[in-house]
C-alpha cells in the first residue's frame, strides 16, 4: 500500500517564488509525473496504470479532451494526465471509520487538497437530517431516499440533476433520459462554465456548436493562432501537435495577458532532441489586456477587408450571409479604441496581419480566456467572422478549434446533457421511448444555483464534479446548496461540495475511468468486462476500457447508479428496460444509435474501428452551414471590453500547473515559478509599484460589482510577474469568491471568471 495521508490538515499555504520558466515538459516533467505518481500508487500499479492509458484497448484519460493520434506512443499520455490518472488510482481511502472519525463541520474546515488527498470512497454514505456525520447506508436504501424526496417535489422542476464532463455517454445519455421520463430539463453542466460561449458562437454562426478541425488539419496548417489557453499545463499533448506543425513549416501566435511557458518552447519528452533543446513554439506574441479580444479580431478583420485581394469572395458569395452589414461595421473599427482595448503595439498588430494575409490554412484554437467574459458569445464570433474572411473554415489545415476541457464534456452534451434541448432532439427521444419530454427549458448552472437559493429547487443531484467548489460567488451558492432538502453526489472522491449539504446528503461513490467494469456473471460463470465510450474535443467518438481492480467492492458503476435510481424513482411506471441497460451497455448504445444522429450502427462501428469514428460535422466535411439562415453567418455585434477604473485591476481566475480543476495535486505551479502555496496574486510589477504593494507584500483581493457590493478573498502573496498592464491573475477555486453570481456573459450566460474588477487592500498586519 501507498503511505497514508497525513491526519491532520497539511496544507501550510505559504508561497515562494523562483524563476518563472520559458520552456514546458522535458525531463523535469518526467521526473515529475513518476514522483506524483508513486506516492499515490506504489511503483507497480504506475507501471500497469500508465501503460493503459489511451491506448486502443485502455482507457480514455480522465485528464483533458485533447484527441490522441491514430498511430499511438507506448506512452499516450502528459505529466498532467499522469496526475490525473494517480488521484484517481490511488491506492489512499476513505471508509466508513473515515466518516466516523470526521465531522460534516470538521470536513468543512478541510482545504480542498487536503480532502481530495484522503482518496477513493469506498461504500455509500448517507447524513441523515440533523445528524452530525454521514453513516453507511445500502444501496437499496439509498435509492429508496432519492425516491421519497423526488417524489415528495411539488413539480418535477425541483429536481436539479448536475453532470461533471468525465461522465461517460453511456451514463449521461441515460441521466438525460431519466430526468425527461420524470418531467425535467434542469440539466446543468460544467459545460455552462466552460466552453457554454462557444457552443453559443459556433452554433449560431456555423450551425454546429464544436470544433471543426480535426488533428491532421493541424498538422497540416500553416498558421495557428493560440488565444486564451494555457495548453502547457491544461493540454500538454496538444504541444506535439503544435511542434509538428511547426516542423512542417507553420506560424504561430499567441494572444494572451501572460506568456505561458508551453507556448513558449516544449520539449517533447517522447523524443532524444526534444528532452534536450526543444522547440521554440511561438513566432508571434500578443500581450493582450484582458477581454481585448474582441477588439483585435474586430481590427484585424478591417485590415483584411481594406486588403485588396484579401477577403475570400469566392467563399463569402458562396457560403456565407450578412457580409456587407459586418464589412461596413468592421471598417468602423478604430486604431486608437484597439489599441487603448488590448494594449498592444501598432506594430504587433500589422505584423500579425502580415502572418494572416500570408497563411492559406489558419486555425484559431481558444480555450477559457475567451469563453469567460461578459462578451465571450461575440468575441467568439468575431474569431469566426475572420476565418469567414479567409474562407478558412471547411477546407483542410483551416478551421476553428475550441479546445474542450473535461475529457467528455462534449460527449455528454452530445448525449442530451442540456437545459435547452432542440426540439429534434426531444421528439427522437420521445418516439424511442414512448414517454413525452417536457419542452420548457431548464435551469443552467446559474439559474440552479438562483433557484436552489430562491427556494424553488429541492433536490440537488450531481453525477461528479464538486458543485459548491467550481461554481461563481462561493458564499451565495454554499448558502443556496444549504437550503436543498436533499443533496447526492455520485463521486470517486471527496471533495467540498461533501461538506456543504442539504438537510439530508448522500454520497454515492462509483468507478472512475481506470477502473475495471465487471458485471457479474451467472452462478459459476465468469463475469464480462463492460466498457463505456466517449467524444474527444475533435468529434472522435472511441471505447474506454479499465483495467484495475475496483478501489472497494460497493462500488456501482455510474450507468448502473442512474438505472437503479430510475427504477426506485419511476417503478412500474416507467416502459424503459432500465434492468437490461445497468447489465448490458451495448444496449443502451443501440437506443443512442437510433436517437442521435451520427451514432447509426454504434456497437458495429466500435467493433470495426478500435481506435474510435469520426461524428459528422457537416461544415467541416462538406461545406454545409446548418443555422437558420442556411449559410455560415457573419455577424457584427458592437466591440465591448472591460473598463476599470482607476487603482483598481482586472482579475483573471485560472488554474495552476498543480491542480485539475477543484483537484488540487500539489501547490506548486512549476512553470511560472510558483511554489509551495496558491494564494497567490501576479501583478505587473509596474502596476504593483503604483499601487504601493512590493513583491512579497500581503494583500486582500476584494472585488467590486456594479450593483455596489463587494466580496473580499484575504491573505494573498503579490508577486510582480510579466503580465499584461492593468492584469492580474490567482488561482481558482480560492477566488471564486470573488465572482459575482450575476456576472455572467451575454447569451450563453457563462460566469464571466476572466474579468473580475478588483482592488487590492494591503493586509493590516503587513
Ligand atoms: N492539468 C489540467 N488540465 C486541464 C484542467 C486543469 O484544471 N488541469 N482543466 C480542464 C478544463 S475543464 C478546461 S476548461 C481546460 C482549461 O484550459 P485553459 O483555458 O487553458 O485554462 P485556464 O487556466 O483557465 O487558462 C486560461 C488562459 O487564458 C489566458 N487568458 C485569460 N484571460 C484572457 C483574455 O481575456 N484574453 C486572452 N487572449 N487570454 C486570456 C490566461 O492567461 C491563460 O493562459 O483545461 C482542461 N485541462
Ligand atoms: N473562477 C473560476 N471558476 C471556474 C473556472 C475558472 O476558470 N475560474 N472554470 C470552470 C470550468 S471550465 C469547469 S469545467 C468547472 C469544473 O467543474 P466540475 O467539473 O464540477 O469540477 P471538478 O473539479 O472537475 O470535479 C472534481 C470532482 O469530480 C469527481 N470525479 C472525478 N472523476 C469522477 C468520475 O469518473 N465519476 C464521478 N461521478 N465523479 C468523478 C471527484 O469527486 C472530484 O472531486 O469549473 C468552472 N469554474
Ligand atoms: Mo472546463
Amino acid at each position: 500500500m501507498a503511505s497514508k495521508p497525513p491526519a491532520d490538515d497539511p496544507v501550510q499555504d505559504a508561497p515562494q517564488v523562483t524563476a518563472v520558466q520559458h520552456a514546458a515538459a522535458g525531463l523535469p516533467a518526467v521526473a515529475h509525473t513518476l514522483r506524483m505518481a508513486q506516492r499515490q500508487m506504489g511503483v507497480r500499479r504506475t507501471a500497469g496504470t500508465l501503460r493503459k492509458v489511451n491506448q486502443k484497448d485502455g482507457f480514455d484519460c480522465p485528464g483533458c479532451a485533447w484527441p490522441e493520434a491514430d498511430k499511438r506512443h507506448v506512452a499516450e499520455f502528459c505529466e498532467n494526465g499522469a496526475k490525473a490518472v494517480a488521484e484517481e488510482a490511488t491506492l489512499r481511502r476513505v471508509t466508513p471509520e473515515f466518516f466516523a472519525a470526521h465531522t460534516v463541520a470538521d470536513l468543512a474546515g478541510r482545504s480542498g487538497y487536503w480532502l481530495g488527498q484522503q482518496g477513493r470512497i469506498t461504500e455509500p454514505m448517507f447524513l441523515p437530517e440533523g445528524a452530525e456525520r454521514y453513516e453507511p447506508v445500502s444501496w437499496e436504501r439509498a435509492f429508496g431516499i432519492i425516491a421519497e424526496e423526488l417524489k415528495a417535489l411539488g413539480s418535477p422542476d425541483e429536481a436539479v440533476f448536475y453532470t461533471s464532463g468525465r461522465t461517460s455517454n453511456e451514463a449521461a445519455f441515460l441521466l438525460q433520459l431519466f430526468a425527461r421520463e420524470f418531467g425535467t430539463n434542469n440539466l446543468p453542466d460544467c459545460s455552462n462554465m466552460c466552453h457554454e460561449s462557444s457552443g453559443s458562437a459556433l452554433t449560431e454562426t456555423l450551425g454546429v456548436g464544436k470544433g471543426s478541425v480535426s488533428l491532421d488539419d493541424l498538422h497540416q496548417a500553416d498558421l495557428i493562432i493560440v488565444a486564451g489557453q494555457n495548453p502547457g499545463t491544461n493540454h500538454p499533448r496538444m504541444l506535439s501537435a503544435l511542434e509538428k506543425a511547426k516542423a512542417a513549416g507553420a506560424r504561430i501566435i499567441s494572444v494572451n495577458p501572460l506568456p505561458e511557458a508551453g507556448l513558449e518552447r516544449f520539449k517533447n519528452p517522447q523524443t532524444p532532441k526534444g528532452l534536450v533543446k526543444g522547440t521554440a513554439l511561438t513566432d508571434l506574441f500578443l500581450q493582450i489586456r484582458i477581454g481585448g479580444d474582441q477588439a483585435l479580431f474586430r481590427l484585424l478583420n478591417k485590415l483584411i477587408v481594406e486588403t485588396e485581394g484579401a477577403v475570400d469572395e469566392d467563399f463569402v458569395r458562396t457560403h456565407t450571409h450578412g457580409y456587407e452589414e459586418f464589412a461596413a461595421a468592421a471598417r468602423a473599427a478604430d486604431w486608437d479604441e484597439t489599441l487603448a482595448a488590448t494594449g498592444l503595439a501598432r506594430s504587433d498588430i500589422e505584423r500579425a496581419l502580415r502572418m494572416i494575409l500570408a497563411s492559406e490554412r489558419t486555425i484559431v484554437c481558444w480555450a477559457m480566456g475567451l469563453t469567460q467574459h461578459k462578451h465571450a458569445v461575440p468575441t467568439i464570433r468575431e474569431v469566426v467572422n475572420l476565418l469567414l474572411l479567409r474562407g478558412a473554415v471547411g477546407r483542410p489545415g483551416a478551421g476553428v478549434c475550441p479546445v474542450r476541457g473535461h475529457s467528455n464534456v462534449q460527449g455528454d452534451r452530445t448525449m442530451g446533457i442540456f437545459e435547452r434541448p432542440a426540439p429534434a432532439f426531444l421528439d427522437a427521444l420521445d418516439r424511442e421511448f414512448g414517454i413525452s419530454s417536457p419542452r420548457h427549458h431548464g435551469y443552467d448552472v446559474v439559474r440552479a444555483i438562483q433557484a436552489l437559493r430562491d427556494g424553488r429547487a429541492k433536490v440537488f443531484f450531481a453525477m461528479g464534479g464538486n458543485f459548491v467548489g467550481a461554481t461563481p460567488d462561493t458564499e451565495v451558492t454554499e448558502a443556496a446548496v444549504r437550503r436543498a432538502r436533499l443533496t447526492v453526489h455520485v463521486s470517486t472522491k471527496l471533495n467540498r461540495s461533501h461538506a456543504v449539504t442539504g438537510t439530508r446528503a448522500l454520497i454515492l461513490p462509483t468507478l472512475g475511468r481506470s477502473d475495471k467494469d465487471v458485471q457479474a456473471g451467472a452462478p459459476g460463470k465468469r463475469g464480462t468486462v463492460r466498457f463505456v465510450t466517449v467524444e474527444d474535443s475533435m468529434g472522435l467518438v472511441h471505447a474506454s476500457r479499465g483495467n484495475l481492480p475496483p478501489a472497494s467492492p460497493w462500488l456501482l458503476s455510474e450507468p448502473a447508479i442512474v438505472a437503479r435510481m430510475a427504477r426506485a424513482v419511476l417503478g412500474d411506471a416507467s416502459a424503459t428496460p432500465w434492468e437490461d441497460f445497468e447489465r448490458d451497455y451495448a444496449t443502451i448504445r443501440d437506443r443512442i444509435a437510433r436517437v442521435i444522429p451520427g451514432f447509426e450502427d454504434f456497437n458495429a462501428r466500435l467493433a470495426a474501428n478500435p481506435g474510435g469514428f469520426a461524428l459528422p460535422h457537416a461544415p467541416r466535411d462538406e461545406r454545409r452551414f446548418p443555422t437558420a439562415t442556411g449559410k455560415a453567418n457573419f455577424t457584427a455585434a458592437p466591440v465591448e471590453y472591460p473598463k476599470v477604473p482607476e487603482g483598481r485591476l482586472l482579475l483573471q481566475t485560472l488554474r495552476s500547473h498543480d491542480q485539475y480543476n477543484t483537484t488540487i495535486y500539489g501547490l506548486d505551479d512549476r512553470y511560472r515559478g510558483i511554489k509551495g502555496g496558491r494564494r497567490v496574486v501576479l501583478v505587473h510589477p509596474d502596476d504593483a509599484r503604483a499601487l504601493g504593494l512590493a513583491d512579497g507584500a500581503y494583500a486582500d483581493l476584494v472585488s467590486e460589482w456594479t450593483d455596489g457590493t463587494e466580496r473580499r478573498a484575504p491573505g494573498f502573496r503579490v508577486v510582480h510577474y510579466p503580465t499584461a498592464r492593468g492584469c492580474a491573475a490567482a488561482y481558482y477555486p480560492e477566488t471564486n469568491v470573488l465572482v459575482p453570481l450575476d456576472a455572467t456573459a451575454d447569451i450563453s450566460n457563462t460566469p464571466a471568471s476572466k474579468s473580475v474588477v478588483i482592488r487590492l487592500e494591503q493586509s493590516p498586519a503587513d
